[in-house]
């Protein structure tokens, strides 16, 4: 059984995957906080992914690495630094020097979240990041790509949507996975003896879907879930939104107005 290191294991996304890679994987879990009810298999080690050290300490003797570390929305641009520059670049570096075969990445929906909702982009189209924290998951797709170019590390990069049970509102109708597709995607980055590097986007089957994830069939990716059978439900509730405002004509949503520390943003897409 291969032994894989999860980081942010604390979080929302890191505890759905903690339960669906169960019995799969001997599991490394890790994160700032103690996480609770260890499994057989399971075992807790803290640490802060912002520390070379540490990331170096916990990853190492480990075949593969799913990074949910980090900071997980926009946020001042000193936490994005040590979080997700530091934290990817920690990351990266540590599996290069510990020899751990793969990298699972999660990038973010956020990395091309200016692009207008009336497209339906592939992974192929510029980087076009609506936040601070957009621009560090475009870093880290870039840091895998050298790693993975020049140390031959294998590396699957997801452009996630919005990990929940089910969708919770009209954007996150075109963006949503559920946690068992996550998982299928997740084990293709574990898995699949032809992936070198790559990029999808991490979305169910949503026929609202702003992407093309053609890129991720190629790899064997069958999504089981489709937003659209909540469709009716989240549309019923939704509340009605200024349709010329920047927020509703992006696929990043609110992240596109979110300022931290700037002013107010001055372009249209
Ligand atoms: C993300 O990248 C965040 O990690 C998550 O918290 C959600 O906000 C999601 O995007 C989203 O766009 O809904």
């Amino acid at each position: 059984m291969k032994t894989i290191l999860l980081t942010g294991a604390a979080g929302s996304v890191g505890s759905f995957l903690r339960h669906t890679l169960r019995g799969r994987y001997r599991l490394r879990l890790s994160d700032l906080q103690q996480v609770g009810d260890l499994a057989d298999n399971e075992e807790f080690v803290a640490a802060d992914v912002s520390d070379l050290n540490a990331m170096m300490s916990i990853s190492e003797g480990v075949d593969g690495i799913i990074h949910m570390g980090g900071v997980s929305t926009e946020n001042s641009w000193d936490n994005i630094l040590k979080g997700n520059i530091s934290g990817a670049y920690n990351l990266y570096e540590s599996a290069r020097v510990n020899g751990v075969e793969r990298v699972v990445f999660p990038s973010s929906n956020h990395a091309v979240g200016m692009y207008p909702r009336s497209n339906r982009i592939a992974v192929e189209v510029n980087v076009r990041p609506d936040s601070r924290y957009g621009v560090s998951k475009a870093f880290g797709e870039a840091m895998g790509s050298l790693y993975a170019d020049k140390y031959g590390l294998r590396v699957l990069c997801l452009r996630i949507g919005n990990v929940a049970e089910k969708p919770v509102d009209v954007r996150r109708l075109s963006i949503w996975i559920s946690p068992r597709d996550l998982t299928q995607l997740v084990t293709i980055g574990l898995e699949h003896p032809e992936l070198r590097y790559a990029i999808m986007y991490g979305v169910s089957g949503n026929t609202r879907s702003f992407y093309n994830d053609e890129n991720a069939e190629r790899y064997g990716y069958k999504p089981e879930d489709n937003s659209e059978d909540y469709a009716e439900e989240i549309l019923a509730k939704a509340v009605a939104a200024d349709p010329n405002a920047l927020s509703e004509q992006v696929m990043g949503g609110d992240f596109a107005v979110i300022e931290q520390g700037g002013g107010a943003p001055a372009v249209k897409p």
